[in-house]
């Protein structure tokens, strides 16, 4: 299965143009993490983004919570991902019916489509929103990720709603690159389907709720370590906020990207040697 393989093999494996080339770039620059950059300043989000991008394979954003937002920002964040050779994953959450969400997608303040390489929808409307975010996304090479499961306690995405979500992704393969999952989704909602066909699927699975120096928040996240996301759970990028950004000065944010990134990387390496 695609939990044994590297990388870059895996890349050979994708026809989308997102997928392979985040595949390529976290073997590239070995690194399987991907920081999620919260902040609510322009300055502080490129500041942070400079300081982390040498040690990750993708930066996730929440560009709606940037109180002194600019369309420059975007053109800036652009030049960090061409400096840093990292990818670009907007977590929109969308969660509308077709028609609404390439709307949402396309134009408002944001086009997130326009520098996004990767976002994300909640299965809950049903397949139309994968056509919708499709009709606008696939002429641009863009991903879709979906939400299968999700972090935080009590999380309704469970059980036949996570079953559901793989089977739309299996209908779409070619726009929808993978999850946001807490463990691999090899062989959820596949009975009756061929088992060669299942041995050869190759899902992405990108997972928040990554911290090695706290269970979790007072609102519900809660905490992985790296080993248990990779090795225990088969996962294949995690994605760290607060405890990177969080961390003090720039030379500690520093420190906190390269320790996920070691360990990360060093999760994967024990995955794929057994
Ligand atoms: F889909 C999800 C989820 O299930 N859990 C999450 O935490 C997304 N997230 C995002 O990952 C969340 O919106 C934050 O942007 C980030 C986690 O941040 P933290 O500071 O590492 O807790």
């Amino acid at each position: 299965s695609a939990r044994l393989l590297t990388y870059a093999q895996r890349a050979e494996n994708h026809h989308n143009p997102a997928a392979k080339a985040l595949l390529e770039t976290i073997g590239r620059k070995k690194s399987n993490l991907c920081v999620s950059v919260d902040v609510t300043k322009q300055a502080d989000f490129l500041r942070i983004i400079d300081v982390v991008g040498p040690y990750i394979c993708l930066v996730k954003t929440h560009v709606d919570v940037i109180e002194d937002f600019e369309f420059s920002m975007i053109d800036r964040l652009k030049e960090l991902s061409a400096k840093h050779d990292f990818l670009i994953f907007e977590d929109r959450k969308f969660a509308d019916i077709g028609n609404t969400v390439a709307l949402q997608y396309s134009s408002g303040v944001y086009k997130i489509s326009s520098w996004s390489h990767i976002t994300n929808a909640h299965p809950i409307p049903g397949p139309g929103i994968i056509t919708g975010l499709s009709s606008i996304g696939t002429p641009l090479g863009r991903g879709l990720i979906l939400l299968a499961e999700m972090s935080s306690k009590g999380t309704l995405a469970s059980g036949a709603y996570t079953s559901q979500a793989v089977q739309m992704a299996r209908a779409h393969r070619d726009f929808v690159i993978g999850f946001i999952a807490m463990r691999r989704m090899d062989g959820v909602g596949a009975e009756g389907l061929d088992s060669t066909d299942l041995a050869n699927e190759d899902f992405l699975i990108l997972t928040p709720g990554v911290g090695l120096d706290a269970k979790g928040d007072s609102m519900g996240q809660q905490y992985r370590t790296p080993r248990e996301v990779v090795l225990e759970s088969g996962c294949d990028v995690i994605i760290v906020g607060r405890g990177i950004y969080g961390k003090g000065n720039d030379a500690d944010i520093q420190a906190q990207a390269e320790r996920y990134r070691k360990e990360g990387w060093a999760a994967y390496e024990e995955r794929i040697s057994v």
